[in-house]
């Protein structure tokens, strides 16, 4: 058991009973000619996730500890792809179109694959979802109750986007879910921040906020530690 410094509290977290939750870092949403830039975002806003992930992932590699990661895509016939999701934007730049990286948020694209940054190794768990939560129309709420898992630290793309719809869902479910905040990124940098608040407001009504250096401290310690 290790106490993690969190906001709006500390939370003590069974290491066994936690998994890290890397959600959807992409190419389709950190490098150019993806799904992102299609919506004509600046992609480079979302490299600053990238090192505190590495870091998060390495740590809980160290440990043994349950690693997913997630990835938003679709069929290619985009049977899972609603018209009210892909009937947006210019023609040319939808889901399913041809980019420079393959055909947009289309599973087994180019553009689909996790970047290799953070490339998953061989014992975790890959998770494609059609939707923005990672719960909805996947099998993740049966790996976690599989492997007993009750906390979850989430991390990834992008804040108010993916990761907070699935800590929504992930709260719903009874799960505590701890946000590392500066190992998720949003294409708006006052979104990512009001996004954070959101969860830790109201006594954590969504679930707590740490991030990527306290939970570093506390998984390689296992000792109480403290957020600067
Ligand atoms: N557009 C945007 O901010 N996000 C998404 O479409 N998906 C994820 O957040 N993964």
């Amino acid at each position: 058991m290790i106490s993690l410094s969190a906001h709006p509290e500390a939370i003590d977290l069974d290491l066994s009973r936690s998994a890290l939750v890397i959600i959807d870092m992409q190419r389709d949403f950190l490098e150019p000619g993806g799904f992102g830039a299609s919506l004509g975002n600046d992609v480079s806003l979302l490299r600053s996730a990238i090192a505190p992930c590495q870091t998060l992932l390495a740590a809980a590699r160290a440990l043994g500890m349950l690693v997913i990661h997630t990835r938003e895509g679709h069929l290619p016939d985009l049977s899972d792809a609603p018209p009210a999701k892909v009937m947006r934007g210019k023609p040319e730049l939808r889901i399913g179109s041809l980019g420079p990286m393959g055909r947009i948020l289309i599973r087994g694209e180019p553009g689909h694959g996790i970047i290799p940054e953070l490339a998953p190794i061989k014992g975790e768990i890959i998770i494609d979802k059609p939707g923005k939560g990672a719960f909805y129309r996947t099998e993740l709420g049966d790996v976690l109750k599989e492997q007993r898992i009750e906390n979850l630290l989430v991390c990834g793309v992008t804040t108010e986007v993916c990761v907070h719809t699935t800590v929504r869902e992930g709260n719903d479910r009874g799960y505590r879910c701890i946000v590392i905040s500066d190992a998720c990124a949003s294409y708006f940098p006052e979104f990512h921040r009001v996004a954070l608040a959101m969860v830790s407001a109201q006594g954590g009504i969504f679930g707590w906020v740490s991030d990527s250096a306290a939970v570093v401290a506390a998984l390689s310690s296992e000792h109480s530690v403290s957020m600067s």
